[in-house]
């Protein structure tokens, strides 16, 4: 039961965010999403890029009264979420928001509506809302890393995650988000996991290689 709450917590967060992301128009240069860095860790050894599996927290709120409109962090014993970075499964400003970010660092983000929502609003979201969003990154990964995660993934619980396996898990988050996009997008993103990740090239990512941070930046 408590699983499946912060579940729909998720579900409901991913969708919102997600929906309308691909008719937003970004040719204004004007608009840019604000950044202010609340707190940036002392040791940083590699900072958030396209394509990235990202594990953050992070909570949205109504810029013009403060509403809060996401539940993440905030949600009882909600689990930091995870996505890939810069492909379009969060609305633009977000995604611009979490480039170039360190693990543990902490962002306040000012999206103006044509990097989120734009003139039409979403539910409980109205038209041209500017939306704040309180951001905590836990994991930069070139590829998925909570052993949590993991496990979900491994289908066949062998231990070890094959090709078809998270081919299979980014097929569903694809779905999940509802949004036309070129397959060869899932084609890189999966090519790039196991080149950053599969060490000894045997064609399935250990429980080891998946945890190996340090060669993140090679
Ligand atoms: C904040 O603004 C939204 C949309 O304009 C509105 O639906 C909501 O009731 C407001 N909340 C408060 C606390 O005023
Ligand atoms: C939203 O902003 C656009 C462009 O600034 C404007 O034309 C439109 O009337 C606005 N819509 C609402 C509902 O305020
Ligand atoms: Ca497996
Ligand atoms: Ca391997």
């Amino acid at each position: 039961m408590h699983f499946f709450l912060t579940f729909l917590c998720f579900l409901q967060a991913f969708i919102l965010l997600t929906v309308f992301s691909a008719e937003q128009k970004t040719d204004n240069e004007e608009e840019q999403v604000k950044i202010e860095v609340l707190h940036l860790p002392s040791e940083c050894k590699q900072k958030s890029k396209k394509g990235d599996l990202v594990n953050a927290h992070y909570d949205a709120f109504l810029a013009h009264n403060m509403t809060k409109l996401y539940c993440s962090r905030s949600s009882a014993d909600g689990h930091p979420k995870w996505f890939v970075l810069g492909v379009g499964q969060v609305i633009k400003g977000l995604d611009m928001a979490l480039m170039d970010m360190c693990s543990g660092e902490k962002r306040k983000a000012i999206i103006p509506p044509s990097l989120a929502y734009g003139q039409r609003g979403h539910d409980k979201i109205p038209p041209n809302a500017t939306l704040i969003f309180e951001i905590e990154l836990y994991g930069i990964t070139r590829g998925p890393r909570s052993s949590e995660a993991f496990h979900q993934i491994d289908l066949n619980n062998d231990k070890q995650l094959s090709k078809e396996e998270i081919s299979h898990y980014l097929t569903e988050e694809f779905k999940r988000d509802g949004k036309q996009r070129d397959p060869s997008v899932h084609g890189t993103i999966l090519t790039d996991i196991f080149q950053k990740n599969d060490h000894d090239g045997d064609g399935f990512i250990s429980p080891k290689e998946y945890n190996v941070y340090s060669h993140d930046e090679l």
